[in-house]
């Protein structure tokens, strides 16, 4: 047994993007792929040698494999310990958990979140700093770099790591600590919600469904709501795991989670309904008949996050994606505190909540998280929910039309246009910003555009700039439209369109989004020629 190296060359194309490389798991499967890529991570953070990392992914179809060849490496770079869940498997906040609690010198992430995982789907890797956060723009760039260089690569030969058994193994002459994926997790849980109080609330009644689309929260999900607060079997629905979400699309919209959906809008509705998606960072939440956007969602839970134990001293700031609703800043001003608005992408969050400027975060998809770690976090927001239903003793939509009674209402939705072909979607968004500088003052749809830009973020923390983050353009009267081209796709480009449009109230605060958003939506058609375009007439998807 010895290291080998292994002579390679540059393959095109591994560009992390939002959330680290996703590709095909075909591709990820190709030769020296997944260990090019590998490679450029340990030579981007200054090399392996004397580190401990954390190891683990949403248990997709190749993270068995992926799993293996990744301890080879570290253990060919010298690294001194790997520390993975059982299996392999670690949801994307319970590794970022690890990653900070064991203070260890950062983690490798497998999951294409929610995309659908199989060997005909998606597959993905990423890079936590120390921090437990993504990667920032500056060293997913240095990977980029260093992939296009390659010549060659390290691994042990040697046979397979046990990562069936709980303890410590070896992988030459590196340390393999297998340990349990959901321990830590829960006890970070415990320490941030009043568990007698929902305990207390499920004792008296209270019913839900978590719905973990066949993916990694399903023994998450089962511990704590099911085991420790007491909620009856099978409150968690599609909880066992399976390499390809059980054929399904883990992405908990709408959409995609339908079963939940015809769930609580059925007959027998139960009080709450919530799902998470592949690696368990991101969250839907409704309540019976009332399906909350993650804009409100981000806004309800900055309004109300003191009466949970973990955030009863009050909020320092809070933080959204610039494309997501502004409904949170209107919280914030509320509360005299801070609202930071970033590019998409958690890992812009990452300074803020380091510094202490921002306690909440979120993102109109579906991530809503906050300093516990540094990563969004699916289970998490739906205990808080809980944890403010519990404490207000009222229902979800009750809790939302008191909260636009307070704070008005801001319509939102996204309409996507998948695999648009790469061409099209890049000329429409080169057109648009070639007339951005013409749009203000010009009425479209009746309604005057008082500004258009390309957002740019300055970081208030480390100076960085992040240039050519979405192009917004903006109404008299609060409406807004935001056009940006996706960076998690794997197929063509995805072309997302978000619409806000905002309402004071106290009338026309209940009206079905896509009707109060009617001339938003035929003005972003006429702005950006979407149907000419792309040559497509509806949207593919709507959220
Ligand atoms: C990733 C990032 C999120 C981001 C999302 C946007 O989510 O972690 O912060 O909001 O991508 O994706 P897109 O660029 O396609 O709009 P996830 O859950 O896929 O890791």
């Amino acid at each position: 047994m010895s290291v080998l190296s292994i002579e390679t060359t540059p393959i095109e194309g591994q560009k992390p993007g939002t959330s680290g490389l996703r590709k095909t798991t075909r591709t990820f499967m190709g030769k020296h792929y997944l260990e090019n890529f590998v490679a450029s991570i340990f030579g981007a953070i200054g090399g392996a040698e004397g580190k401990t990392f954390v190891l683990g992914g949403d248990g997709r179809y190749f993270n068995d494999r992926a799993v293996q060849v990744i301890l080879r490496m570290a253990a060919a770079e010298g690294a001194a310990r790997v520390i993975v869940g059982q299996g392999g498997i670690l949801s994307t906040p319970a590794a970022s958990n690890l990653i900070r609690k064991r203070g260890t010198d950062g983690g490798i992430i497998l999951s294409a979140s929610h995309n659908p995982g199989g060997i005909d789907a998606d597959f993905g890797i990423k890079f936590n700093g120390p921090n437990g956060g993504p990667a920032p723009e500056s060293l997913t760039a240095k990977m980029h770099d260093l992939t296009t260089r390659i010549v060659g690569y390290r691994i042990w030969e040697g046979a397979d790591v046990d990562m069936s058994s709980l303890g410590e193994t070896s992988c030459g002459d590196m340390t393999v600590e297998v340990v349990d994926p959901v321990a830590d997790y829960a006890q970070l849980m415990e320490g941030l919600f009043d568990f007698s109080a929902l305990k207390a609330l499920f004792a008296g009644g209270f019913t839900m469904r978590f719905d973990a689309m066949h993916a990694v929260t399903g023994p998450y999900a089962t511990e704590i709501l099911e085991r420790r607060l007491g909620a009856p079997a099978g409150t968690v629905m599609n909880g066992s795991p399976s390499p390809d979400f059980g054929g399904g699309h883990p992405d908990p919209n709408p959409t995609w989670a339908k079963e939940l959906m015809a769930v609580m809008t059925g007959p027998d509705a139960p009080d709450f309904g919530a799902a998470s998606d592949g690696d368990g960072d991101r969250n839907m939440i409704v309540g019976r008949g009332a399906y909350v956007t993650p804009s409100d969602s981000l806004a309800v839970l900055a309004a109300n996050a003191t009466l949970a134990p973990g955030y009863a001293k009050g909020l320092a700031g809070v933080a959204r994606s610039m494309p997501t609703s502004r409904a949170v800043d209107r919280v914030a001003e509320a509360l005299g505190i801070e609202a930071y608005e970033t590019p998409t992408g958690w890992k812009f969050f990452g300074n803020l909540l380091d510094a202490g400027k921002v306690t909440l975060c979120g993102e109109e998809s579906a991530g809503t998280g906050s300093d516990h770690v540094r990563e969004k976090d699916g289970l998490w927001a739906v205990l808080l929910w809980l944890n403010i239903l519990a404490e207000r003793k009222i229902s979800v939509a009750e809790i939302m039309a008191d909260h636009w009674k307070t704070y008005g209402r801001n319509y939102y939705s996204r309409h996507d246009y998948e695999a648009v072909e790469t061409g099209k979607a890049n000329a429409l968004m080169e057109r648009l910003e070639a007339k951005l500088a013409d749009l203000p003052g010009t009425i479209v749809q009746g309604t005057t555009v008082e500004a258009a830009d390309q957002f740019a973020y300055d970081d208030p923390v480390d100076g960085s700039r992040s240039e050519g983050q979405g192009v917004r353009v903006i109404f008299e009267g609060g409406a807004r439209i935001v056009f940006r081209l996706s960076g998690t796709g794997t197929q063509g480009a995805t072309l997302r369109v978000y619409l806000e449009d905002r309402v004071e109230g106290p009338e026309g605060l209940d009206r079905p989004a896509d009707e109060a958003l009617q001339t938003i939506i035929a003005a972003a058609d006429e702005i950006a020629q979407i149907r000419e375009m792309t040559g497509r007439n509806k949207p593919d998807v709507t959220t």
